[in-house]
């Protein structure tokens, strides 16, 4: 039995260690300079408070970027010389975020332990790699992110710390070896368990979801099925749910192998950057290669977001997270006893907000990032949330979860084709069509800026929300651009208060809303590691069926001059088109 020693290391400030949307997350050089990741996991330690951290059971484990072996090693030393009991880690290192939150809610050790929270190393749709970017981030006891007051507290902790705890002798454990290692500190004994990655994700999502059914429906020669993991860690649940439980081809999955860095590629699933998958389902300019697959679909790194596409057919994550809403209590057995609520992100288009009129559901709009949707969660008031940046997901766990979103997808076309699949096939294009005659179409699309200079992009905002101040004056610009776009009748800055513990987040985004419906909102991004990111949502809604059948640009068209002439976004940014279109 080894015996380690706890030191304590003299260390100073890092500039800029806060808490974005979704963690901190910096390039791997930035991390891996001496002290600084270590400092930020003290930083946490300390605003847990000592009688969270003492005997504490501590998930760590990421989506395997770059830099990700190393630092399980480090939080593994200072876990131990925090006084924290025992340290779990998926094999090799690999846990999807959806898959720590369940490890957290649902998974019990071999000692009959339970975990009291989680570092996650990810950056998620961030690239990886030596010259790319690394991240981390703290969940809590639900499985969820750490709120606004933890981060804040992080921070706050990360500017003034003097020293951190680190057991320098412990050895490195091995990750890739399932099974516990045992070692002695001064206050006692602390483990390393290593296990299976899947295992507890995979049982999660065979209590929620008809197996038996959607394995129909993968296997019928009607039906073919396509899934991109874009060299994330998804693919470490892709092949042992879809092909081993539920019988798709190994053909299927797309570069399901994980990779330190991602195969070089970005791993956010949209269309700019999904290529491969885009390409086989018909979609863009590429040829395709024969007739493409029925249905497909694409993870980030991290496994939290999903995009969903029909054969040459993309739907938008606004209306995803309205369709499984609409369907759940039918398709899904964990919904069949009805849900309690929906919410959305606030840029995310209103489409769920309509569902939920319909429905007579509780209904919330929540700032942009996972982390609002766990109270909401815990206090009974929701049971299925998105956002409109590919993520979706439900009170089974308290991350967006980008496998969940797949099986719902299917679940959902298992219960339209149910007996039927010897006919003509119901589509997800057919579903979608369905669904914007019964609720009228969201028309919607997400112009990013990435990487502009942070000056600049302050000031566009800046002059945004000054110009909100005179209505008169917004509306002048508008109809100067296009007379045909509706009256701006209210602009401001989100305010969010959580209705569960009254704490207020204010600026959290700019908007202007039209007289009919439509909505233009600015932010700036808190996932990036370098330079600004300005985003600009879109959305114009449509009641009328014989009007929701256009192209989206078109009918976006001059919602989209609006927007750019308003903000004056080339002027301060330098750039005629945005870098990514969604
Ligand atoms: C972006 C998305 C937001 C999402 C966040 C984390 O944040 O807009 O909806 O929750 O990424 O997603 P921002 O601040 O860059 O707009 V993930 O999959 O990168 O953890
Ligand atoms: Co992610």
């Amino acid at each position: 039995m080894v015996v380690f020693k706890v030191s304590r290391v003299q260390t100073s400030p890092f500039e800029g260690q806060k808490p974005g949307t979704s963690g901190l997350r910096k390039k791997v050089k930035v991390f891996a300079q001496p002290n600084y990741l270590h400092n930020f996991v003290q930083a946490s330690f300390n605003a847990l408070t000592a009688e969270k951290v003492r005997g504490a059971t501590l998930v760590v484990s990421g989506d395997g970027r770059y830099f990700s072996k190393d630092a399980i090693q480090i939080i593994t030393k200072m876990a131990a010389a925090n006084g924290v009991r025992r340290v779990w880690v998926g094999q090799n290192g690999l846990l999807s975020t959806p898959a720590v939150s369940c490890v957290i809610r649902e998974r019990v050790g071999v000692d009959g332990s339970k975990a009291t929270g989680a570092f996650i190393l990810t950056a998620s749709h961030n690239p990886g790699g030596l010259h790319e970017d690394f991240g981390i981030k703290y969940n809590m006891e639900n499985g969820g992110p750490a709120p606004e007051g933890i981060t804040d507290k992080i921070y706050k902790n990360t500017t003034t710390i003097t020293e951190y705890l680190i057991a320098e002798d412990l050895p490195d454990v091995d990750i890739s070896a399932l099974g516990v290692t045992n070692f002695t500190g001064p206050e006692g004994p602390f483990d390393v368990e290593v296990f299976d990655s899947a295992s507890d994700y995979v049982k999660l999502m065979k209590s929620i979801f008809d197996f038996e059914s959607i394995r129909k429906l993968l296997t019928s020669p009607k039906f073919s099925f396509c899934y991109d993991a874009l060299h994330g860690v998804a693919g470490a649940y892709a092949k042992r749910i879809f092909v081993d439980e539920l019988g798709a081809q190994e053909s299927s999955l797309l570069n399901c192998v994980p990779k330190e860095d991602f195969g070089g590629g970005h791993p956010d699933p949209n269309l700019t950057y999904a290529k491969e998958l885009v390409a086989r389902m018909g979609l863009g300019n590429s040829e395709t290669q024969g007739e493409p697959p029925e249905f497909g679909a694409a993870a980030d790194g991290d496994a939290d977001r999903n995009m969903i596409l029909g054969k040459r057919f993309f739907v938008t994550p606004s209306d995803s997270v309205a369709i499984i809403a609409a369907n759940a209590v039918e398709a899904i057995p964990y919904f069949s006893s009805g849900l309690k609520g929906v919410a959305r992100s606030m840029p995310t288009s209103a489409a769920l907000d309509v569902v939920a009129k319909h429905l007579n559901l509780k209904f919330f709009e929540v700032p942009t990032g996972w982390k609002f949707f766990g109270n909401l969660m815990d206090a009974g008031l929701c049971s299925i949330c998105g956002e409109e940046s590919f993520g979706t997901g439900s009170d089974h766990i308290r991350e967006k979860d980008g496998i969940w979103a797949v099986l719902a997808w299917l679940s959902i076309l298992a219960y339209k084709n149910k007996d039927k699949l010897q006919d003509k096939l119901v589509t997800v294009e057919d579903i979608v069509r369905n669904h914007w005659a019964t609720y009228g179409r969201h028309y919607y699309t997400r112009y990013d800026y990435e990487n502009v200079d942070a000056g600049a992009a302050k000031e566009l905002m800046a002059n945004l929300v000054k110009l909100q101040s005179s209505l008169p004056e917004v509306n002048k610009i508008v109809k100067g651009v296009r007379s045909d776009v509706a009256n701006v009748v209210n602009a401001d800055e989100f305010e969010y208060k959580d209705p569960v513990d009254g704490s207020v987040s204010s600026h959290q985004g700019i908007r202007y809303l039209f007289e009919d419906g439509s909505r233009l909102i600015f932010r700036l991004s808190g996932t990036g590691s370098e330079g600004a990111t300005i985003r600009l949502y879109i959305e114009q809604y449509e009641k009328d069926p014989s009007k929701t059948g256009r192209l989206s640009h078109e009918a976006l068209a001059p919602l989209v001059d609006v927007a750019l002439k308003l903000s004056k976004m080339q002027e301060y940014t330098g750039r005629s088109a945005p870098t990514v279109i969604t």
